[in-house]
């Protein structure tokens, strides 16, 4: 009964991430967020002894989410706004002991922070954490003064990684994606009983969820709890609450002294499935540490019942039945913000992803928020969760460093330790084109990334038998002039991404299909898919003839154009292969990147099919909408095109209408019929001044109609 109240009490405030500390000290985990209090300076010259003297003037006043880092500008050449600074920023606040109960462990918990974190406490130094993407914690408890005021010091570091540099052997060494400085994501304290769900797990919530279909019919939740300090006459509750929050079954096991694991297996009997985008639905799991004289800690984890299959043929299944995984990726910055996103600001980018109609989510190439998750797991995309090892394994011609071999396999069981429960995960990246010095000629072929590859995917393996290992590859079989040493990355991991630009960075947009074949053909027993293909396209640059017109992919000019016609020649062929169990949209957004000075803008790869700032979908947006969506959709493409100077043009409309009437000036000029939702009338002559185009299709369940203004002015 006492179990059940607290439960309920639990569960009242679940969705809350962070609550006030219980001002009675009741014995149970209390969270308090770190939001406030912060004072930051950047200071690459600095020692931890010059950050603990420096008086107030040195400081100015943060909140987190915070970076220093703000990269990308729709502009050619870097204003003031850019501030692309690598290296050590400071931030310090005070921490209240008194407020703190001395019979209880106290944590800090950082969700993320760029790159290397290292933390002090009273001058102290407690703790370091090398990489930008998870989430650590550092124990407090026997350094704090509970009768006053309490000096916390984190030092972030995000220098560039170079030979001798900090961070030459935290993962990822390259990337043309930026690394922000700074505690980017939330920080809080976390106090708990001296018996508690370990906190000390790689950042793991301590308990670890499989469903796994018993031969009865029913599924059997194998959970294990990991514990700290347990005593015996304690007990540990599983409980499965089901979405309207009532408790559908539960499983206990008596602890005995010292016990540092609990195995329990409830079983749940006719299970409603977590079935993707069409029923996401999603159970929890309540994991509850029982002393006799009541609960002591409790964590809740999401719990979705769910079956995958990859087949090398016929691609991918979810609960037995097939479905094409049509998706994109993202990467975690905004256009003025950096990394320092709010929760207003995942939520606005998943709601984006799911208004195209896409369903599923590689989340390229690093471990993002927590939240972007839980958001997967509610919109139920299907997502490829990766480690950041990414194109480079060392800077000299040899095999990967034992500290970096020793960062990177930190990071991967992090990454799978603090993700482990959400459903939309169905597996765990590895490597992204680990292969591109060697395939280059950059590194010798001792440079090879293939011995840590394998022990990523032996331990990813070990960690989480439920989930298959995936890499995406950036060079076999691709022309351009390559080493005839290139390691093959094919069959290193259980399932294959390949990452192809044809038609973009090389060859001829239609070998992508052949090209795709021949490795089916080569591989015929592994699960294949597409794992990035983009083109970039600029806000700005418009052309009447995008495939004649020579784009310049990494530099200037890049007519929007040219990507909607890039886009338009790449998906049926991929849509079209069955074998694939997947392929990725490179990118659902424009992203920060400081090597690319590209299209209409600076610092910014533009390949999105929405802008960095997210206020502009571009035409290519509505191609995938048009493709993949089941709304209605009538939209008509180069609208920013304008003002122009040729009169003869084409209108091009997206829409899943069968056709569309179109207008010009309220004069009809003609319908027409939609070829693979690509409707096309061709020429058009516009008149001097403003023209007003017209687009209207009928749905079932109405009309609907689009309209642009074209100005055409003189040459
Ligand atoms: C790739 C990389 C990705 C880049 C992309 C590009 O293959 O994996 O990180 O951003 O190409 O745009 O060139």
């Amino acid at each position: 009964m006492r179990l059940m109240t607290f439960l309920l009490a639990v569960l009242l405030t679940a969705c809350a991430t962070t609550t006030e500390l219980a001002s009675d000290h009741s014995h149970a985990r209390s969270i308090t967020a770190l939001t406030e209090g912060w004072h930051f300076t950047y200071r690459d010259d600095w020692t931890p002894e010059d950050a603990l003297a420096a008086d107030a003037q040195h400081w100015e006043a943060v909140s987190l989410p915070h970076t220093w880092n703000r990269l990308g500008e729709y502009r050619v050449g870097r204003t003031a706004a850019t501030d692309n600074r690598q290296g050590k920023g400071w931030y310090r606040r005070t921490i209240d002991g008194s407020a703190l109960d001395p019979a209880m462990r106290h944590w800090l918990e950082f969700d993320a922070v760029g790159n290397i974190a290292s933390v002090w406490l009273n001058g102290r130094h407690l703790a370091r954490h090398g990489g930008a993407f998870t989430r650590f914690r550092v124990e407090l408890t026997d350094t704090l003064d509970f009768s006053g005021e309490n000096e916390l010091l984190v030092r972030a570091d995000n220098s560039d990684p170079q030979p001798g540099s900090t961070t030459q052997h935290v993962i990822p060494l390259l990337g043309d994606f930026f690394i922000h400085g700074g505690i980017y994501r939330s920080a809080r304290l976390i106090s708990v009983p001296i018996s508690h769900i370990a906190l000390d797990d790689f950042g793991g919530p301590g308990i670890y969820a499989t469903p796994r279909m018993n031969s009865s019919g029913a599924t059997d939740i194998d959970a294990l709890v990991r514990l700290t300090e347990a005593r015996s006459g304690q007990r540990v509750t599983l409980a499965i609450i089901d979405a309207d929050g009532d408790v559908v079954t539960q499983a206990n096991a008596a602890v005995s002294d010292g016990q540092r694991e609990v195995r329990l297996s409830p079983q749940l009997d006719e299970p409603r499935l977590w079935n993707g985008r069409r029923d996401p639905y999603l159970y929890h799991i309540v994991a509850t540490l029982e002393g006799p004289d009541g609960p002591l800690d409790q964590v809740k984890q999401p719990l979705g019942i769910r079956t995958i299959r990859f087949d090398a043929t016929e691609g991918f299944f979810l609960n037995g039945e097939h479905v094409q995984l049509r998706g994109v990726s993202r990467h975690q910055d905004y256009l003025g913000q950096g990394w320092a996103l709010s929760e207003a600001d995942n939520a606005r980018d998943m709601a984006i992803i799911a208004e195209m109609g896409a369903n599923s989510v590689r989340v390229a190439h690093y471990p993002q928020a927590e939240q972007w998750f839980d958001l997967a797991d509610r919109y139920g995309m299907i997502v490829w969760a990766e480690v950041p090892f990414v194109n480079k394994i060392g800077f000299g011609d040899d095999e990967a460093a034992p500290e970096l071999v020793e960062n990177s396999r930190t990071q991967m069981i992090e990454m799978i330790r603090q993700y482990f429960n959400h459903p939309s995960i169905v597996t765990w990246g590895i490597g992204n084109e680990v292969d591109i010095d060697l395939a280059f000629g950059r590194l010798g072929p001792k440079a090879d990334a293939r011995p840590l590859l394998r022990e990523l995917n032996a331990l990813s393996h070990r960690e989480d038998p439920s989930r298959p290992t995936v890499i995406a590859d950036c060079c076999e079989a691709t022309p351009g002039d390559k080493v005839d040493y290139l390691p093959v990355l094919t069959g290193e991991a259980d399932l294959m991404g390949y990452n192809r630009y044809f038609g973009w960075y090389y060859g001829e947009i239609e070998d992508l299909g052949p090209h795709l074949d021949m490795l089916h053909k080569r591989y015929p027993s592994v699960p294949l898919s597409v794992s990035e293909y983009g083109a970039g396209g600029s806000l700005t640059d418009h052309s009447n003839d995008p495939e004649g017109r020579p784009t310049n992919v990494t530099g200037r000019p890049q007519p929007e154009e040219f990507q909607n016609w890039w886009h338009e020649k790449s998906w049926p062929q991929i849509r079209e292969r069955r074998y694939l169990w997947g392929s990725w949209i490179w990118n659902m957004f424009d992203f920060s990147s400081r090597v690319r000075q590209e299209g209409d803008a600076t610092d910014i790869n533009t390949k999105g099919l929405v802008s960095f700032d997210r206020k502009v979908k571009k035409d290519a947006f509505y191609y995938y909408k048009a493709q993949w969506s089941d709304e209605s959709v009538v939209y008509i493409t180069s609208r920013r095109f304008s003002p122009r100077t040729e009169a003869e043009t084409r209108i091009k409309v997206y829409s899943n209408a069968p056709e569309v009437s179109l207008m010009l000036n309220g004069e009809a000029l003609s319908t027409v019929a939609c070829e693979d939702r690509v409707c096309t009338l061709d020429p058009v002559i516009l008149t001097p001044g403003t023209n007003r185009v017209t687009a209207r299709a009928t749905f079932p369940d109405g009309e609907i109609e689009d309209v642009v203004e074209w100005a055409l002015t003189a040459k």
